[in-house]
């Protein structure tokens, strides 16, 4: 019997080993489902904190619980590790490791070339491998494919290769790694089939496409449509406010549309490890084609941008007190990168922090799920109590992060200006609110008018 044929009747059988490399807010709920599905799984990460926390049954991931690990543990057939020599009895891999950029913008895919070494040197028989990482298309065959057959394996038939981008999307209470349908795509068609086999035993719903490339890049498409419509909101927000027009409204508006528009909202800019990073992936091969993305581009630097807009809305609405920011208390009210997560990554916020403190502010910040930060001149910021007597000693409050758990009204009743990058504060007529995307110099004006009226 082949390795094919032993694989295929392994995968049908759940008798496969199956690993699981990067045990992350992708690798480790894949892991979970695998082992639901009914296979032995092996997840390898480099942290042996983390090992040392799934052993002790305490996840460290959002959306897995302490008692669906726990569950798992005690099948005996889930065994977290730092040691990767255990690839030599395992039948299959996912690769579920970071891909960030380098400090200059440009794709870092040393954690895929580090696993692949590892595998490399302790892969017994042709596994099937699989690689789930956002990266650019092209990697699976440049840094994969290329490099087993430089030791003679084939690929299709002495292992088996395919490309499965992850769609964890992390706090998403309606999408689970199990529920969201998986494309893959394999090197052959042997690799497709048994991709698709296995794939097909763990999720709901598995999604072939023709070759790795396809599915590398159908990932890079879906999280650069978000980045340049994001990018288009944020322009309308700031050309909205420069023509006295309020943005929101606007957009509320169109959403009234049926058929053909798809709402984004304008915001102080994006983060996350996804949104702005996989762009500049894509941009970064595409020049290697002499293709230069030009919407890629100019919504990075509009998303960029926006922290500064923030900024100079900030100043505004503190000259109407006659204040500047230079010597300004400003509170940051929540600091992650999107609601009701205490993840800091490429969070705007921390851009408008340091832009604050550049231009001469005290500033703190109140986040109930992000705790902490380390700020660039390598100092721990510590959020502040949630103490409403604290928040009305500030000269201003900005909204950047619109937690659920903050309460709008109450907020706004406090009678400090708010600048509300995100509308949290819908629906609130108080005067000392104010938002990006809507004119602050005009409202001025009426309100001088009104008074002197
Ligand atoms: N943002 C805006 N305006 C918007 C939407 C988002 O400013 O209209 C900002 C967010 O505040 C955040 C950043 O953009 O700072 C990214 O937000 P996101 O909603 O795209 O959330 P992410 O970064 O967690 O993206 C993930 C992605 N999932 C994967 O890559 C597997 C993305 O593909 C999902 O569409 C997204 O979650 C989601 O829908 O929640």
């Amino acid at each position: 019997m082949g390795r094919f044929e032993e694989l295929k009747q392994k995968i049908q059988q759940k008798t496969a080993k199956v690993g699981v490399i990067g045990l992350g807010y992708v690798g480790l709920p894949l892991a979970i489902e695998t082992v639901k599905s009914g296979y032995t799984v092996i997840g390898v990460d480099l942290h042996s904190g983390k090992v040392e926390s799934l052993k002790a049954g305490i996840s460290y991931v959002q959306d897995i619980s302490n008692e669906t690990l726990q569950e798992c543990l005690s099948t005996n057939r889930f065994h977290p590790t730092t040691d990767y020599r255990v690839i030599e009895e395992l039948d299959a891999i996912s690769i579920c490791v970071p891909t960030p950029l380098s400090p200059n913008q440009d794709p870092d895919t040393s954690y895929i070339t580090n696993v692949v070494n590892e595998i490399k040197r302790y892969m017994k028989n042709g596994l099937l491998i699989t690689l789930e990482s956002t990266t650019y298309p092209g990697t699976t065959e440049e840094l994969i494919q290329r490099e087993f057959e430089k030791l003679g394996y084939r690929a299709g038939v002495d292992f088996f290769l395919c490309y499965s981008p992850e769609r964890v999307d992390p706090g998403n209470r309606m999408f689970s790694t199990y529920n969201t349908p998986k494309i893959i795509g394999g090197t052959t068609e042997r690799c497709m089939e048994l991709g698709t086999l296995l794939y097909g035993n763990l999720v709901k719903t598995v999604v072939p496409v023709s070759t790795p490339k396809v599915a590398e890049m159908s990932k890079l498409l879906e999280n650069t449509f978000r980045s340049v419509n994001i990018a288009f909101m944020n322009e309308m927000a700031m050309m909205c406010d420069r023509m006295g027009i309020n943005v929101w409204e606007v957009i509320k508006a169109a959403s009234t549309k049926p058929f053909g528009f798809m709402p984004f909202y304008p915001g102080p800019g994006i983060g996350g490890h996804c949104i702005p990073l996989d762009p500049m992936y894509l941009s970064w091969k595409a020049k290697g084609f002499k293709f230069h993305s030009q919407f890629i581009e100019i919504a990075q630097s509009i998303n960029d941008n926006m922290p500064d807009y923030v900024l100079n809305k900030t100043g505004q609405v503190l000259n109407i007190n006659a204040k500047a920011i230079n010597s300004s208390r400003i509170l940051i009210l929540g600091m992650a990168y999107k609601p009701d997560i205490d993840d800091l990554r490429e969070s705007p916020g921390l851009e408008v922090y340091e832009l604050f403190k550049k231009n001469g502010a005290s500033v703190d910040y109140y986040d109930p799920h992000a705790q902490s930060f380390v700020n660039k001149k390598g100092e721990v910021v510590h959020s502040i109590a949630n103490d409403y007597e604290l928040f009305q000693t500030y000269d201003c409050m900005v909204l950047i992060t619109n937690h659920g758990s903050f309460h709008y009204q109450e907020l706004a009743d406090l009678g400090v200006s708010i600048i509300d990058t995100r509308n949290a504060f819908d629906g609130i007529t108080n005067s000392n609110v104010y938002r990006i995307g809507t004119s602050v110099a005009i409202r001025q004006e009426k309100e001088i008018v009104s008074m002197l009226a």
